[in-house]
């Protein structure tokens, strides 16, 4: 008789890493459960990861790698054989080009499943000699990474969740998106915090699941959060509700940032985001008077506006209350499966915030603190001359769905003289490729958490010491042909007489020389990933519950005094921030606003995300027959405006291009506002299936229009658009 073993290992599906439990019979795993003994999680899991299994055994999965064929039709080849044909024709194209013509793409999954191929991947990159090499960072919150060089950072680190009495959370919803809050179990965290007091300031333009637990919602028109965090810094300004002390100490450029802010006046920057003025003093008094605050602000506000100036008055902020660790404070958050990154009471300066290397051919953007602009690669491989990128590696990502502007995407992913996806589906992007190389999926690959470190290195991870490592629990499908992302670079790396060499995923430690005759083990490229940790691996290895409280705490990181023989000063009054604040100042004095009920039939799309799905994978609803597709959410105000009700087709049209959508009333949402979320679609710009696979956001989005000057996002969010009844 069959009997059920049950395996514990990580759910790799999202970057919230939980804990579960995998009952196995005879080789096939039929049921995925929380792990309740983990303290950390208590049992949390989500509807994705339980319904995993449904991916991991779908007939779709591609169990062999694909080739295109002249017909443009897609048949199976031998992954040796597959590596064999690419390194033939990138050294040609090497040869021919020079190896900037290669470029790589790691997406989302490249973070999730493939996290120990990375090193390998970026190893093989480096060894060709191409900096070509993309991540899906900078089409996310690269403003995380660029404001710090423009602000300095405290080395002593941010108070975080776990330590604040005030949360101050701008355009992100955890309690969906699982990113915000401290990784773990959302949910069960908030209640705590509100019930030992804590206070919850939630900004944005849907009343979302963590905006119904707030004591204070503000519902503003999307895109003026800028101008909000500018009020707010006037107000606290204003009311000199600042640590005195710690600005005197090590903040310089505040006249600079008194000046800029004083076009923000409170009433005026309400009437533009219609928001209660009260309700915005409020904010600012509420942040300013608690002990410690938190803020963080999600995809949506950083895709809104630039998101260098929205994460750098967020920094302002926090640097205006003293919300930094001074020394004798212990580091609540350290990184565990990183090596420990030492914590001082003091101020880096700020550094170069551009020129940091390669430079792009298109719109002056080039390599930045977040990494090389995603948002210009299309037009690298579109713009013809020296050094056009010819090959596009697409790692675990899905540009198609995913990249702002698709009608460009697609251009430039059809002009590639080789596109190669490495995906278990046939994805949007998989369509345009000349090769689809099958890899194994999550449950076939041993992982460790370290993505949490990844996240806890800028701030927002689990909040606390905290590591697991998840073995895999099941063997590939009989009779496939898998070929692992790191399997893949390391094949061509051989066929190409390409030493690589392993970077670490922080840069923390020195480059690792693989040796090319004989592979490493999966085990051997965790314990890459994770040299020199705080917690040894083995150490992490030995607990399968993960390691967690007392035990993942020591060594603990206590922080040093600064040296006062080297004072240095965090800076809130950076010129090109301030210029960039004026001219945000000058359209809200014109009341240059767009969107909303007072201009007429324009609205403004938002994102989103909804718990059955993680951006274009895992779509828990749909892989149960249910709803495929991202409703267009409005307000039942704005269908009764448009003579549309739920379930009725919609053209939504933004000035870059259109797309048909599927109504869906939602009160939750502001009126004047559609929000959709992205990553839908089929693979064609050109023919619109909303029912069947989605509408897509991204081809409403026009990467040359109000991009970020160092990271080179456009506006993803709060696009103008209109939205009239359609049919299909
Ligand atoms: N279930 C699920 N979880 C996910 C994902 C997923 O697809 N599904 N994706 C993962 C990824 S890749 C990421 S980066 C994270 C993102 O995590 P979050 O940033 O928390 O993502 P969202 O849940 O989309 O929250 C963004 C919020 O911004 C609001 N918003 C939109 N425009 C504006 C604006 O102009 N101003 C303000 N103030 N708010 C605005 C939206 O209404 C929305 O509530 O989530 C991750 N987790
Ligand atoms: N309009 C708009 N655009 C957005 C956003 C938005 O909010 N609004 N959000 C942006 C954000 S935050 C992000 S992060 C990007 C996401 O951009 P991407 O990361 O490029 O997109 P995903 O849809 O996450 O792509 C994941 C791909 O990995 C494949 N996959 C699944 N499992 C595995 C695996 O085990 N191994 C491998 N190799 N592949 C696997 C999936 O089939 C899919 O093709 O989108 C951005 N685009
Ligand atoms: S997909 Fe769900 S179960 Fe898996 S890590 Fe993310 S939140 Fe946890
Ligand atoms: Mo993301």
């Amino acid at each position: 008789m069959a009997h059920t073993v049950t395996h514990k290992t990580v759910c790799q599906v999202c970057h919230n890493c939980c804990p579960i439990e995998v009952d196995v019979v005879d080789g096939r795993a039929v049921k995925i459960l929380g792990n309740k003994a983990n303290r950390h999680y208590d049992g949390f899991t989500c509807v994705k990861g339980r319904g995993q299994l449904d991916y991991h055994y779908s007939p779709d999965r591609l169990l062999h790698s694909l080739k295109r064929g002249p017909d443009g039709g897609y048949a199976p080849i031998w992954s040796e054989q597959a590596m064999d044909e690419i390194a033939v024709k990138l050294t040609r194209i090497i040869e021919r080009h020079g190896p900037r013509a290669v470029s790589a793409y790691f997406g989302t999954q490249a973070f999730q499943t493939a996290s120990a191929s990375m090193p390998v991947a970026k190893g093989f990159m480096a060894g060709i000699g191409s900096p070509m090499v993309f991540e899906s960072v900078t089409i996310d919150q690269p403003g995380k990474a660029v404001a710090p060089a423009l602000h300095g950072t405290w080395l002593g680190g941010k108070y975080g969740p776990n330590e604040a009495d005030v949360l101050l959370l701008i355009g992100a919803n955890p309690l969906v998106s699982m990113l915000g809050l401290p990784l773990g179990n959302h949910g069960k965290w908030l209640g705590d915090k509100l019930e030992s007091g804590g206070r919850l300031i939630v900004i944005d333009p849907r009343r979302t699941e963590t905006a119904r637990r707030a004591h204070l919602f503000l519902q503003p028109l999307p895109g003026h959060d800028v101008a909000i965090l500018a009020a707010m810094t006037r107000i606290i300004l204003a009311e000199d509700l600042i640590d005195s002390r710690f600005v005197t100490d090590n903040v310089t450029g505040i006249d600079e940032l008194r000046s800029a802010v004083a076009p923000f006046e409170p009433s005026l920057v309400a009437a533009a985001a219609e928001v209660d003025v009260a309700d915005l003093e409020t904010a600012a008094r509420m942040y300013a008077a608690a002990g410690r605050g938190y803020i963080d602000a999600g995809t949506g506000p950083n895709m809104a506006q630039s998101g260098t100036l929205l994460e750098y008055l967020i920094l302002n902020l926090g640097a205006l209350c003293g919300d930094r660790r001074r020394a004798g404070e212990t580091v609540a958050d350290p990184v565990s499966l990183y090596p420990p990154l030492p914590a001082v009471a003091q101020a880096l300066p700020p550094y170069p915030a551009g020129g940091l290397g390669e430079a792009m051919r298109v719109r002056g953007l080039g390599h930045c603190p977040a990494g090389m602009p995603v948002s210009g690669l299309a037009e690298e491989i579109l713009t013809p001359g020296e050094g056009q990128v010819r090959v596009l590696f697409s790692v675990g990502g899905n540009p198609i769905a995913a990249w702002p502007d698709q009608i460009r995407t697609a251009e430039a992913m059809s002009a590639l003289e080789l596109l190669v996806q490495i995906d278990p589906f046939m994805s949007a992007t998989a369509h345009y490729a000349d090769y689809v190389i099958a890899p194994p999926m999550a449950l076939e690959t041993p992982h460790v958490t370290h993505v949490l470190d990844f996240l806890q290195a800028a701030g927002i991870g689990p909040g606390a010491p905290y590591a697991q490592y998840g073995p895999a629990v099941v063997d590939p499908p009989e009779g496939s042909d898998l070929c692992s992302e790191w399997q893949f670079f390391y094949g061509l790396g051989q066929r190409m007489g390409v030493q690589i060499a392993a970077p670490h995923p922080l840069g923390l430690v020195e480059p690792v020389p693989l040796d090319m005759a004989h592979p490493p083990t999966e085990e051997e490229l965790l314990d890459i990933v994770c040299q020199g940790s705080r917690l040894p691996l083995d150490v992490v290895r030995r607990h399968p519950d993960g390691v967690e409280g007392a035990l993942a705490a020591e060594p603990a990181t206590v922080v040093l005094p600064g040296d006062p023989s080297t004072p240095t000063c965090l800076d809130v009054g950076n010129p090109q921030m301030m210029a960039d604040l004026a001219a945000v100042a000058d359209n809200l004095g014109a009341g240059e606003h767009i969107g909303g009920t007072a201009a007429g039939d324009d609205m403004l799309l938002i994102s989103r995300r909804e718990m059955h799905a993680t951006n274009s994978s895992y779509n828990a609803m749909a892989a149960r027959g249910g709803r495929r597709h991202n409703p267009a959410f409005i307000n039942p105000v704005d269908a009764t405006r448009l003579g549309v009700g739920a379930d009725d087709v919609v053209r939504i049209a933004s000035p870059r291009a259109s797309v048909l959508a599927v109504v869906s009333l939602d009160e939750s949402v502001r009126p004047g506002v559609v929000s959709m979320s992205h990553a839908y679609g089929n693979p064609s710009p050109d023919v619109d299936t909303p029912l069947q696979d989605g509408s897509s956001t991204a081809r409403l989005a026009d990467v040359t229009v109000d991009f970020d000057r160092y990271s080179g996002q456009p506006r993803m969010s709060a696009i103008p658009v209109t939205v009239t009844p359609a049919s299909l």
